[in-house]
């Protein structure tokens, strides 16, 4: 008796998973934690050139990144002595936004200020 149940009885490893009732049964099953990050964060970022005047930089912070005049000149002169720095840090499309509104107002105005994007690492 205990021979024949061990010879019939149980189904061979690799076919046991297919009949479990949680098995393979066409259903979708979410994770229990889903793999959800935020979108990155991008810098707008000016850098310095050596024609640009001081005040339009300044009006350019106060004007686009709603600055006081304090906060515009303290940036303007760190984007001076140090090449570039960080106006404000905005998702991806008001980054893009930002940085392609100042560059064509600098263009318009012929002065070579450039502003650019970074993905910002935090
Ligand atoms: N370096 C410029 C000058 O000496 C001033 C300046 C500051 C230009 C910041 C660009 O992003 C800038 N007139």
């Amino acid at each position: 008796m205990d021979k024949h149940k061990k010879e019939l009885g149980e189904a061979p490893i690799s076919a046991q998973g297919e009949d479990r009732d949680d098995g393979d049964s066409g259903l979708a099953v979410a994770n229990d934690k889903p793999a959800l990050k935020r979108p990155p964060l991008y810098k707008v970022v000016l850098l310095n050139d050596d024609y640009t005047p001081m005040e339009f930089v300044v009006e350019v912070l106060r004007a686009f990144f709603g600055m006081n005049p304090e906060t515009a000149t303290r940036v303007m002169l760190k984007v001076h002595t140090e090449g570039k720095g960080v106006c404000g840090i905005f998702s991806k499309d008001v980054a893009e936004t930002k940085a392609e509104l100042v560059n064509s107002y600098s263009a318009e105005c012929e002065q070579p200020l450039l502003c650019a994007i970074e993905e910002d690492e935090a």
